[in-house]
Order: structure tokens, then sequence, then C-alpha cells
């Protein structure tokens, strides 16, 4: 085989369990989770430890492969697969799955890259903390795959993103140093802030192998709320007003549209009989820690005000557990609801809350112009000015034929919009192999330069993740 001797030598590295060759079992680190794309690669590592990962970055330097670090390979953006020349290596890190401490002083999880990211949200709350990172794919997902991507999902408004709660990181770099900083400071001006640099760098700069997670008290109380909209409910102003009226004790202000619940409900066993109203639905959470307050009598009292602002046509207050994990499954199965009717072309956009009923404006007749008959489904994190505005495959349509038609015109002309509403075409699935020509098309020529020099001065040789987010700088003009 033509890669037997390397695959050999990474075996005398890190022993024969860390090494999988087998064709079949590559095939699932080969694909991205859309099945959009299939790559290549004659193995997959599985190191078992920070100083394996080093030998194998030090070895593959020697050799000259190129590595294409995995955590969950739930990503949306072909960041994880490994390109089709079959030259790169996938380094999964789903062996390194320990949660070193949680430190419920300073309340912080020290744990693995590879920790499944529930795995650590549980381990909190058996501690009384709350790990506040949530998304559709916690159940997969890992926690160096999360800060690849700076993963945002359905707590940022109140929370963050990953940027946000992470404090210490453990990393290699592309010749094998290992960036040991699992501390557990909020306060540590001592120079470049390194750990963020490996955030949202989508494993192009460093192969992190650990990292210190921030955690908060454990909300005991949560009040739960379904919202039916007005026509032309503005959005924002009515995200202010619940903000203002809780005490600014929102966790979540997730907004869909009846196709996209629709998708939802269809992909359930028991499904809920929640609706949208002419302008949609939000999802509304509040949540505190202290069994002092009273939560549902405050989110009564908000729904009411915004009923009475004629912007609510309809409200209700989930009165039991179950009601709202009902509520919530809605949401958190719209994406399956999508891929069971033949999926979507996705638009992870973002723009400033002040401009979001203009883009759901312009966005909106510009798809009318395009093909009156294409159905949307959008939906998102209203409160974080980030939509996902997505276009239903119609059924029947070759799926990859379609999007490549949509991402060519119709894609372009929503990203236009967004961009000139000083927004973005990627607000939290980042840039992978998909979106990096919509980076070079609309990033700003200082912040790709700047991007560009970080690359090279992390990965002169461009080891990792080669081909993801950005090109590094021309070798003749590096000095
Ligand atoms: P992977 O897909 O394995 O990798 C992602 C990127 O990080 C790749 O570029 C990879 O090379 C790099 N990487 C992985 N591990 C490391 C490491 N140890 N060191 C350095 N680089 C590394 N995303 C959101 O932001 N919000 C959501 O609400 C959300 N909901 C989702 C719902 C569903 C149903 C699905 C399928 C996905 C969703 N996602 C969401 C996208 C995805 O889950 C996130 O991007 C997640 O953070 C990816 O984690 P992962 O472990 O699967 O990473
Ligand atoms: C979500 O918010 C995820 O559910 C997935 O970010 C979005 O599938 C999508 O478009
Ligand atoms: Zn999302």
């Amino acid at each position: 085989m033509f890669y037997s001797v390397q695959i050999q030598a990474f075996r005398d590295l890190i022993g024969q369990t860390g090494v999988v060759d087998d064709p079949e079992r590559i095939a699932t680190y080969t694909t991205d989770q859309r099945q959009l794309f299939t790559g290549s690669t004659f193995a997959v590592l599985k190191p078992a430890t920070t100083g394996q990962v080093a030998d194998i970055v030090k070895l593959a330097a020697r050799l000259g492969i190129g590595l294409v670090p995995q955590g969950g390979n739930t990503s949306y953006c072909g960041g994880a697969t490994p390109d089709a020349t079959g030259s790169q290596i996938v380094v999964s890190l789903e062996r390194m799955n320990r949660i070193r401490e949680i430190d419920p002083v300073s309340m912080t999880a020290s744990v693995d890259a590879g920790a499944i990211l529930k795995s650590v949200q549980d381990a909190a709350a058996a501690a009384g903390l709350l790990l506040p990172l949530s998304l559709g794919a916690e159940g997969s997902c890992r926690i160096g795959g999360n800060i690849g991507t700076n993963a945002g999902g359905l707590s940022v408004v109140k929370y963050g993103m990953t940027r946000d709660l992470i404090l210490g990181v453990e990393a290699v770099l592309s010749d094998g140093t290992v960036v040991s900083d699992m501390r557990k400071l909020r306060k540590n001006n001592t120079g470049y802030d390194v750990k963020q640099c490996f955030v949202g760098s989508e494993g192009t700069l460093g192969i992190v192998t650990g990292a210190v997670l921030r955690l908060a008290p454990f909300p005991v109380r949560r009040a739960t709320a379904w919202l039916k909209l007005a026509a032309g409910t503005p959005l924002a102003e009515l995200l202010a007003l619940v903000r203002r009226q809780s005490a600014d004790l929102l966790t979540t202000f997730e907004f869909m549209t009846a196709t996209s619940i629709a998708l939802a409900t269809d992909a359930m066993i028991n499904p809920p009989s929640v609706g949208a109203g002419p302008g949609g639905a939000v999802l509304v959470e509040l949540a505190s820690s202290s069994d002092h307050l009273d939560l549902d009598g405050l989110m009564e009292a908000v729904l009411a005000e915004a009923v009475e602002s004629g912007w609510v046509d309809d409200a209700y207050l989930a009165q039991s557990g179950s009601q709202r994990a009902a509520m919530w499954e809605v949401r958190e199965s719209i994406p399956e609801g999508e891929k069971r009717r033949n999926g979507s072309v996705k638009h992870d956009i973002s723009v400033p809350l002040s401009a979001i009923q203009r883009f759901l404006g312009l966005a909106g007749s510009t798809v009318r112009n395009y093909a009156a008959d294409l159905e949307l489904s959008v939906y998102g994190h209203v409160g974080d000015g980030n939509l996902h505005y997505n276009v239903l495959v119609p059924s029947g349509v070759d799926r990859i034929e379609f999007g490549r038609e949509i991402e060519r015109s119709l894609s372009l002309q929503l990203y236009d919009i967004a961009a000139s509403l000083e927004g973005t075409f990627s607000a939290e699935h980042g840039v992978g192999r998909f979106k990096r020509h919509l980076l070079e098309k609309y990033g700003d020529a200082g912040r790709l330069a700047a991007m560009r020099r970080i690359k090279t001065a992390f990965d002169p040789s461009n080891l990792l993740n080669a081909g993801a987010v950005v090109y590094p700088l021309e070798p003749s003009s590096i000095r």
C-alpha cells in the first residue's frame, strides 16, 4: 500500500489502537455531517495523550503529511473533513475524553478536548453548576470542535459564545510545541491572549488538547414560554422589551417561522400543539439560580405586556417540565425536520439587531424575485442577531445539484444583503472548506492580511488543516 511505511511509523509512535487504516472504519471520518463532501485519508489517528498529539505533529511535519483535527464531525462547513488528495491524515480526539476536574469554588471545568459537550454539561450539573453552552449536536460534538468553531447555540444571548467561556487552553503547535495554559484565571493580562487564537480557527493554528471552561450557577428555576407573533412584529423591539422587563434574566430568544415549526413537528413522535402567528413564533426562556424568585410570575407579567404591545397575538407559559421539554424539542428538531424533507441550503447569517427586520424584508423579496415557489425555513438565535435563513430543497430534486445552483446565485444575493447591513455570511458555523471563497469575497482586506500572517506565523509549512478557512501567505512573501 502506498502509505504503508507512514502508517507503520505512526503505529510505532502511538500503538496499534491509535491508528485506524481500515477503509470501512475510516469512511465515517471523511464525509462531513451534511454529506456534501467526501474527502480521502489513508488513516485516522486517535491519540490518547497530549504527548502523543505532540509526537504525531512532529512526525507528520517530518514526513510532510498534513493533519486535520476532528472532534464529533458535526460542523457545517466541511472544516473537519480532509481534502480529496488523500494526503491529509485525520487526528480524532475521541479517545481524549476525560473530565479532568470540576472545581466548584472557582466554578470551572478542566477537560480534555475530546470530551463530549453533553458529558461536560452533566459533570458540571452534578456539582450544581451549569456549562452554559447548549446546541442541538451537544450529544456528539466535542469541546475541541466547539473551540474550533467558536460554537454558539441556544443560550448565547445570556452567556456568550465559546470564546466567552474559555479561561485556559492546552494545545499543540505545528512544530510539536505544547502550549500549557490550563489556568482558571478570569484576569490574566500578561501579553497576547494566545488561547483565543485557537477559538474559531478551525484547527488551522494548533490542535487543542485541553481546555478550562467557565461555569455558572445552575438555574433551579426556569420559565419557558411560546409566543405567537403578530404580522410584522419588530423582533429586536420585542427582544428589548423582554430583556428589560425580565431584569435581563433572559437566557433564550429563539425565533421560528411556521414552516420551520411544521418541519420540526413532522419529525417528532409526539409533537405538542404549538404553532406560529402570522409573524412566526418565539421560544423565550428566563432562568434563575435563586429559588427566591417567582420566575413564572415575572414571565406572566412580561407576556402580558408583550400582548398589550400588539406584537404578540398569543402566549403560553409551560406549566410543567414535560411542556417545557416539548417546546424545546420543537426548536431543536428543525434541522432534523429539514433533513427529512430533502434538506436545505443553509445561510447562517447575522446582522446587527437593529437591522434584523430590514434583512427579513430585503431577503424575502429577493427570494420571491428569484423564484416565487421556493420554500424557506427561517429560524434562529434572534437574541444574537443570528438567523438560519434556509432554502428548502424541493422534493424530488437532487439535493447536491440544487445546493450548487443556489449557492452560485441566490446565496450570494442573500450574503450581499447581510454585508450591506454590516452583517456576516457565517455567524456561528465557521468557514471551513465550504465558505473560504466567501471569506475572500466579503472579508476586509486588512483583516484577511492579518489572518494570513497569523496562520503563517503559527503554521509556516501549512501542516494544520490546509485548505480550511484561509490561505497562508505566499511562500515568497514570508520573511
Ligand atoms: P468537528 O466538526 O469535528 O470540527 C469542527 C472544526 O474544529 C474543524 O475545523 C476541526 O478541524 C476543528 N477541530 C475539531 N477538534 C479540534 C481540536 N481538538 N483542536 C483544534 N481544532 C479542532 N453550531 C452552533 O454554533 N450552534 C448551534 O446551535 C448548532 N446546532 C447544531 C445542531 C445540529 C443538529 C448539528 C448537527 C450541528 C449544530 N451546530 C451548531 C454545528 C456543530 O455542532 C458545531 O460547530 C460544533 O461546535 C462542532 O463540534 P465538533 O466536535 O463536531 O467539531
Ligand atoms: C441550530 O441553530 C443550528 O439549530 C443548525 O445552528 C442550523 O441547520 C441549521 O441551519
Ligand atoms: Zn444555530
